[in-house]
């Protein structure tokens, strides 16, 4: 994973560090109530542990993420069969359609996707026409800064959504009570809910404050390594 792609310029991860703090994050998961399918590294694809990813899991089915990112690529081929032990309707974007599922953040039967460097047009029509089969519905959002829709956002259910820098004013959000995330601590914005409690990562504390202000129970994790690889919270795991 040291060899991931990377734009933070917060130097190399730690490997060791990054195991433990995976294991540490699995272990967050279950006192979330979650049951956990941990699956074995693959060397050959060094961003392959964001699994979030390679696909995109909804009540209804599944669909197999298209990565935008060349070296991400095979990653959908990878995590199909392992979709297919949980789904029965499994669906797959294709080219020229690409889509990662960081740019996805599902709100009850709705699905905001992200155009981004990763995520395009294609990808993103080819996601709102399956949705619409299973009586879902999405629409865009055009990224200008973040790499990842998720990076800048967290939906914290119950109609509140954590938000950060480009994504405070845009209008479609305005319907949500925002909880408007310090720009120096936008990594915090990818907060997760699960059965209650915000996971969130470990370091921000302006943020952990303002989600449990908000009413909710916090886990903090430290997922630093994978911050150092543009990686948040919510991209380690696929959570259905
Ligand atoms: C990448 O650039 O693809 C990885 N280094 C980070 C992916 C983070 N995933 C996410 O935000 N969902």
């Amino acid at each position: 994973m040291v060899s991931g792609i990377s734009t933070a310029g917060l130097g190399l991860p730690d490997y060791q560090r990054a195991l433990l703090q995976h294991a540490t994050y699995i272990e967050a998961l279950q006192a979330c109530g979650l049951q956990v399918t941990v699956l074995p590294a693959d060397e050959d694809f060094p961003d392959s542990t964001f699994v979030e990813d390679a696909a995109v899991l909804t009540p209804a089915c599944a669909i197999i993420a298209r990565p935008g990112a060349a070296s991400r690529k095979p990653e959908a081929e990878l995590i199909a069969p392992v979709i297919d032990q949980f789904y029965t309707r499994i669906h797959a974007i294709e080219a020229p359609g690409t889509l990662e599922g960081g740019d996805i953040m599902m709100v009850g039967q709705y699905f905001y996707i992200g155009l981004s460097e990763r995520t395009n047009r294609a990808g993103a029509d080819q996601l709102i026409g399956i949705l619409n089969r299973y009586g879902m519905q999405g629409s865009v959002v055009e990224l200008a800064d973040v790499l990842h829709l998720k990076t800048g956002l967290g939906y914290l259910e119950n109609n509140k959504l954590l938000a950060t820098g480009e994504f405070l004013a845009e209008p479609e959000f305005q319907q949500y009570k925002l909880l408007p995330v310090d720009p120096h601590e936008a990594y915090a914005a990818n907060s997760v809910w699960i059965n209650g409690t915000v996971l969130t990562p470990m370091g921000f504390p302006k943020t952990r404050t303002q989600i449990e202000l908000a009413g909710y129970k916090v886990l903090e994790v430290d997922v630093s390594e994978f911050q150092k690889l543009d990686g948040g919270l919510s991209c380690l795991s696929l959570r259905f």
